[in-house]
């Protein structure tokens, strides 16, 4: 609406070979829509397929609003890219859900030289300077973990050996770093608990498949497995499918395995008891950065960091009505 995409800018997307969707006929000098860039992380999971859904409910012409849209298909460059067609597009805010946590200062810098607010979704930055965006909406990604861990220590409450397989998700992102932490935490406060290996599922379950089954096959012998910590729930599907394979048998009396996201897939396979404990992560935030939007159209000021409030569920908590009223 305030920013038109003028013709120069447009020449100079075409010349750059890049994509300005929707196409320019929709943007208009007098329309009073509120343009929206968002930069998401690719199609990963689940859980980011809902994520993109809900921005896509959420920021419709219905409502006020004209939609970029952009998948960077995991790479941060690409959403470098992005957000500097955004920039020329002189979109009234971007959303950027950041794939990583390090490497964003000289690109929100610009969307500040341009004043155009940045609003962070889901993962975390890790930029000295907060101002550079109005405000973070998403998960504690530390806490889910904590309260994996405060689960786990209560099913294993003596100083027996626990052997723990971690399956990791994109390394350097937010919700990689925090459930991580978590866990090498926990590894710390239990000498009796050991870490077989940390493998890199980069929150696929293609991915963690293939990690898995290759490492079950380097072991001299089948190792002994009583923990698997999935950083999703993508990997926990992965990573059950090479265990029994590999004749290990998921849920109580075998390996405990414990994922986070509560997907309807995830809390399926809880209700089921192969995964023993879901750690829910709410990936429909549509609605908090519409509100996040329409306080900044008023001149609020946001606060810094917005976490959603999240639960965790255990395969008798996992009812046929929730996994029906489960919207991802
Ligand atoms: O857990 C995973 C996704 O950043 C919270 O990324 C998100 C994570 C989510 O691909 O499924």
């Amino acid at each position: 609406m305030k920013r038109v995409l003028s013709f120069l800018a447009a020449a100079a997307l075409l010349l750059a070979g890049c994509r300005a969707e929707p196409p320019a006929a929709s943007d208009s000098a007098d329309s009073d829509l509120i343009s929206v860039g968002i930069c998401q992380v690719g199609a990963e999971s689940d859980w980011r397929v809902a994520n993109s859904e809900s921005m896509k409910a959420t920021f419709t012409e219905e409502n006020g609003y004209q939609l970029y849209f952009e998948d960077a298909q995991q790479k941060q460059e690409n959403q470098f890219r992005a957000i500097r067609r955004f920039i020329q597009q002189q979109v009234d805010y971007i959303v950027l859900m950041p794939i990583t946590e390090t490497g964003w200062e000289s690109v929100l810098q610009e969307a500040r030289e341009a004043n155009i607010p940045v609003i962070l979704v889901d993962r975390m930055v890790d930029v000295e300077d907060e101002t550079l965006y109005a405000t973070h909406i998403g998960s504690d990604f530390t806490r889910e973990g904590e309260i994996a861990m405060e689960w786990l220590e209560k099913k294993y409450p003596d100083e027996t050996p626990v052997s723990i397989l971690h399956i990791q998700g994109t390394m350097d992102s937010s919700a990689q770093t925090g459930r991580t932490v978590a866990l090498e935490q926990a590894l710390q406060r239990h000498p009796n608990w050991t870490r077989l290996a940390s493998l890199n599922g980069d929150f696929t379950q293609a991915k963690s498949y293939e990690v898995v089954r290759d490492f079950l096959a380097q072991q001299p012998t089948p190792p002994t497995l009583d923990v698997v910590y999935c950083e999703n729930d993508n990997e926990a599907f992965g990573t059950i499918q090479a265990l029994e394979e590999a004749g290990y048998t998921c849920g109580e009396g075998g390996v405990t395995v414990i994922s986070f996201d509560a997907t309807r897939n995830g809390l399926s396979l809880c209700q089921q008891g192969k995964i023993l404990l879901e750690m829910e992560c709410n990936p429909l935030l549509g609605p908090l950065v519409e509100e996040a939007i329409q306080a900044l159209e008023s001149g609020e000021t946001l606060p810094r960091q917005q976490y959603v409030g999240e639960a965790s569920f255990t395969p008798e908590q996992v009812t046929d009505t929730l996994l029906e009223q489960r919207a991802y």
